[in-house]
């Protein structure tokens, strides 16, 4: 019996790297080509920007390549189990972590099954980069990146989103990436928190900051960042403001709006009812949601009703009435907000939402109810989950720290150990 190869491909376009590789697998036997699947193609960074059958169609027509399987997970254990090939061939792309990780799984495998690692040298060339340059461009373009909040709510079990507030937290959120074991994990989606926003800004998160300066920071988010922008609107301002605003960001390539059934001078909700706070009647924000459902243009975009009933203390009834409400005036999903320690109501009000509506997605923040973890709320029918501002209270007492060691030891170096290299911040940033 002749020997098999198997080679994993995560891509949307091919290229003469592939076809090396290719050329390579076919010395050694018969080429199996893996085409891995969505789930796990946004686990990798590599979101898909044709559909899985698209991919198999490409893969299939390249010349040498004998059966296309998919392959689900991002490590190898499955392939083996299933296929048993005899040889595995991969580019020697091994430096990022998750490229490590890999690299791990795949030499206990081929250890464990008798097979062969077979690394071939991976194709740098102006071409090339070229290609990879093209496909993160039309991942960062408006037309693109509207779409992906969507395509992510189909994809993943929660959509993970963190926080941003600036081009360097843009670029933390795109490029991190944990290695545990066999998971490799990062954000789906980014937050443009109006608390993050306007205390970055040192002003207090009362819709004092203006919308010509919110967009300036999607704008910065943007230039770095290829992932989903889910915007924080506060109240979404006076109706007739708010039909604007949806086709600005709908231009700009936001993915969604959240906005929240308050009135008036609006505060941070995790004040509650210790200072004065206004909920909008359901005729009124249903009427603003509905505005904005009519002003939009694009399929893509998504308007989704924020519900401050629980923080108000206004009782669960409330709470899923007005869900009802926003959903029929056309809310593409609703988010419920609790400030309690425990997530005991916010469970309460998605299995009862759940129980009635099992389309509209439910976004959900766990900044007070913190123990409860991403997968539990996906039990309960949480759909998004906000990191609503964790990286900037991260890094404001670091800054603090700093500040008063260098006033404390009138020099900077007791500071220096905890802070980056200055070789690391004068390449942090790549250069076009
Ligand atoms: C924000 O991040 O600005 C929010 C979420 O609106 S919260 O601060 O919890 O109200
Ligand atoms: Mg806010």
């Amino acid at each position: 019996m002749g020997k098999s190869v198997y080679t994993c491909f995560c891509t949307d376009v091919i290229h003469e790297g592939h076809i090396n590789l290719i050329n390579e697998a076919k010395k050694y036997g018969d080429v199996t080509v893996g085409v891995l699947a969505d789930e796990a193609m946004v686990r990798y960074n590599r979101f898909p920007s044709i559909s899985v059958e698209e991919r198999i169609e490409l893969v299939k027509g390249i010349e040498g390549v004998s059966n296309v399987v998919v392959q689900n997970k991002i490590m190898y254990d499955e392939i083996f189990e299933q296929l048993h090939p005899d040889y595995v061939i991969h580019g020697d792309n091994w430096s990022a972590p998750s490229m490590q990780a890999i690299h791990e799984n795949l030499i206990a495998l081929t250890k464990k099954y008798g097979a062969e690692l077979i690394e071939v040298p991976y194709t740098r060339n102006e071409r090339v980069a070229k290609i990879d340059k093209q496909m993160r461009e039309k991942l960062a373009m408006p037309e693109f990146r509207r779409g992906r909040l969507r395509k992510a709510l189909k994809i993943c079990p929660i959509v993970k989103t963190i926080e941003v507030h600036s081009g360097l937290t843009g670029l933390i959120a795109e490029k991190t990436v944990v290695v545990d074991g066999e998971n490799v994990d990062q954000f789906d989606a980014m937050w443009i928190s109006s608390l993050c926003d306007s205390t970055d800004k040192g002003k207090p998160d009362i819709e004092l900051v203006d919308m010509t300066s919110r967009f300036r920071t999607i704008d910065d988010v943007m230039e770095v960042t290829t992932k989903p922008i889910i915007f924080d609107g506060d109240t979404g301002g006076l109706t007739e403001h708010f039909v604007y605003t949806v086709r600005s960001l709908e231009r700009m390539g936001v993915s969604a709006v959240i906005i929240e059934d308050k009135t008036g001078l609006k505060k941070n909700s995790l004040f509650g009812t210790e200072v004065e706070q206004t909920q909008d009647s359901i005729e009124n924000f249903s009427a603003k949601i509905a505005a904005g459902k009519r002003a939009q243009l694009s399929d893509d975009f998504m308007i989704i009703a924020r519900i401050e009933s629980l923080i108000l203390e206004r009782g669960m009834e409330d709470a899923l009435t007005r869900a009802r409400a926003f959903v029929k005036a056309g809310a593409d999903g609703i988010m419920i907000h609790s400030r309690r320690k425990e997530p005991d109501e916010i469970l309460e009000f998605c299995d009862k939402f759940r129980a009635e509506d099992k389309e509209t997605p439910i976004v959900v923040v766990p900044s007070s109810y913190n123990t409860i973890t991403e997968a539990e709320l996906a039990a309960h029918g949480a759909n998004i989950c906000i990191y609503a501002n964790q990286l900037l209270r991260a890094a404001f007492p670091a800054m603090e720290n700093a500040a008063k060691s260098i006033l404390t030891h009138h020099r900077a170096k007791e500071i220096d150990s905890e802070l980056m290299s200055i070789k690391n911040i004068i390449t942090l940033i790549d250069e076009l």
